[in-house]
């Protein structure tokens, strides 16, 4: 064998060994878990059909994607909601980016909204649509997509959910006092495109006490009648709700909050 022949052989065993010697340990190939984001469940007040009550469960922080107010009364925020259990149990997720689009074509309008921080115990984000020009009337649909340390990622399925107008309040003001007996004047704006209004009564702690379903944008209600209680303070808002065409298109808005008191 020629010596330069066997040079060679020397220096490819060599760098064979020193890649060998110099590899990283495994690196992780496992993407994180497929995230399931939550449809929009319900409203609150909801009634459940089959005993005819009103669905306690269902609340403003459970009920999945969801119209939540953004402080200006021109357009709502969009919460998301997902079932975190399985990314944490993969244990070594970063990072989660979110993703929004609307017209139904992923392709050409997704948009990332955001990148947060992996934290086990938030398993929901508030799209405050930073930069949006027309935000209601339209149906935003969005996906996130969970990294892990090693850089692998899944996306997630997708929900949607459309925005409608912001029901402005006109009657009551806020603050005011009234009797229990009396004969109150709740009216607000009406919401484009939509076809029901739900008046809803919170305690202080923004525990859910009762609601009314309206068909128009003004309803009489005697306090005592929907089981209210004089000497106390209650927060109310206006819901208003779109034609449900199916579980995956629902639409809806929420008015922003004003406290009553009765006496
Ligand atoms: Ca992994
Ligand atoms: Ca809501």
């Amino acid at each position: 064998m020629k010596t330069s022949t066997i040079i060679s052989f020397l220096i490819i065993l060599f760098a064979f060994l020193c890649c060998s010697y110099d590899e990283p340990e495994q690196k992780d190939t496992i993407p994180p878990s497929k995230v399931h984001l939550i449809p929009h469940l319900g409203d609150v007040g909801d009634i459940d059909t089959e005993t005819g009550q009103i669905d306690f469960s269902i609340t403003d922080k459970d009920n999945g994607i969801d119209a939540v107010q953004s402080g200006d009364l021109d357009y709502n925020w969009m919460k998301i909601q997902w079932d975190g259990t399985e990314l944490a149990q993969d244990g070594d997720i970063h990072h989660i980016d979110v993703y929004r689009y609307f017209y139904g074509d992923p392709l050409k309008d997704t948009v990332l909204v955001a990148t947060v921080p992996y934290q086990p115990d938030s398993t929901q984000y508030v799209d405050t649509f930073e930069g949006v020009e027309t935000i209601i009337q339209q149906t935003w649909f969005y996906f996130i997509v969970p990294y892990d340390e090693a850089d692998n990622f899944t996306n997630s399925d997708t929900v949607s959910y459309r925005l409608l107008g912001v029901p402005g309040l006109l009657t009551p003001e806020n603050n005011d006092e009234c009797g229990i007996n009396e004969n109150i004047l709740f009216s607000w704006n009406d919401v484009s495109l939509s076809t029901s209004y739900r008046i809803i009564f919170f305690d202080t702690t923004h525990s859910f006490i009762t609601s009314n379903d309206i068909d128009s944008t003004r309803c009489n209600i005697v306090p005592l009648d929907l089981g209210l209680i004089p000497g106390y303070t209650y927060i109310w808002r206006i819901d208003a709700f779109g034609a449900e065409y199916e579980p995956g298109r629902r639409s809806g808005s929420e008015s922003e909050e004003r406290r009553i008191t009765f006496f």
